[in-house]
């Protein structure tokens, strides 16, 4: 048998924003890989997450939230998640305990999940807030619109039914060699988890729309590995100049309190020193102009 009759694919986790995407990719691989918020669209890019285990490999692929875009930041979000879809050997639609309220998103990811060529699995997320009869009551609603071949109760936060989830996408995936070597858990580099890492500090931080007018460009990633010492210099863009200063704050604090979060984080994640130097720029109306998009990341 080929590979040890292993399986492997790509699992696509798509959903409405702030459904728990990225939560759930990073309880299956037991490691932090995504940038988690309380705010809706937080991820904006493809972020594969590669689990490994006796069974074989699945690529987790996280998505940005399914929204109507407005701008062409969201219009660069929504196609990265439809590119997602695409390229998966089973689409995940993930939904949580406000999906029936949520009604015009829902339709807009349903509306997605329909085209997708490939076997359609349905989970309702944060199980751990909803009462177990309104949670098989939405389970057998969503289910009955015929569009899923199973559907799962899963709460990424207490890990409840993710394991049930997991053995059952084993089950479906097809038998083949594995993608990528089997102590990766992401093809992303440091230099964009980093970047990613200050965005979250910054959703953290800042309320209201000031979160969507911000974005992060890593300027220098260096590291000393004699001296067990990561130098990143990082640029916070954002649309105006009245933003600028609220980002700062008074006397600086602001932007120095994200600046020490951000950078305990990434000492964690590398087990090395590190010095992060925040530089805060006007880059007026970005999110609205493909140019500027494509400069900043966005491409
Ligand atoms: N109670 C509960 N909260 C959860 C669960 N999963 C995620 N959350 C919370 O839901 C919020 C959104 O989580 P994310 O993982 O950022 O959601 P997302 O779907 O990736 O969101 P976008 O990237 O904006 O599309 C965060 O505050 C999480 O802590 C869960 O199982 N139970
Ligand atoms: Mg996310």
């Amino acid at each position: 048998m080929p590979d040890g009759g292993k399986k492997s694919g790509f699992v696509a986790l798509l959903g409405r924003p702030n459904v728990g995407k990225s939560t759930l990719l990073n309880r299956l691989l037991g490691a932090r890989i995504a940038i988690v918020t309380d705010k809706p669209q937080t991820t904006r890019d493809r972020i594969a997450g590669i689990l490994t285990n006796e069974k074989g490999q699945i690529v987790f692929l996280d998505s940005p939230g399914i929204h109507r875009p407005k701008k062409a930041l969201n219009v660069y979000m929504l196609k990265t998640a439809g590119r997602i879809a695409m390229e998966s050997d089973i689409a995940v639609h993930l939904a949580d305990d406000r999906s029936r309220q949520a009604g015009e998103e829902e339709t807009l990811v349903r509306g997605i999940m329909e085209n997708i060529p490939v076997p359609r699995i349905l989970a309702i997320n944060k199980s751990d807030r909803m009462k177990e009869s309104e949670a098989n009551a939405n389970l057998k609603m969503m289910m009955d619109t015929g569009l899923y071949q199973n559907g799962y109760l899963i709460s990424a936060k207490t890990g409840a039914g993710v394991d049930e989830f997991l053995s059952a996408l084993f089950g479906m995936l097809p038998e083949g060699p594995a993608h990528y070597p089997e102590e990766d858990l992401t093809d992303l580099p440091m230099r964009f988890i980093a970047k990613e890492i200050v965005r979250e500090k910054l959703f953290d931080a800042l309320s209201e729309e000031l979160p969507y007018s911000v974005a992060v460009v890593i300027e220098e990633y260096r590291e000393d590995a004699e001296k067990g010492l990561t130098r990143i210099r990082a640029e916070i863009c954002v649309e105006r100049d009245s933003q600028k200063g609220m980002i700062i704050g008074k006397g600086g604090r602001m932007l120095k309190r994200i600046g020490t979060e951000a950078r305990l984080e990434l000492e964690k994640m590398t087990g090395e020193r590190v010095y992060l130097d925040l530089f805060v720029k006007v880059e007026k109306d970005w999110t609205r102009n493909e140019t500027i998009l494509r400069r900043l990341g966005y491409d």
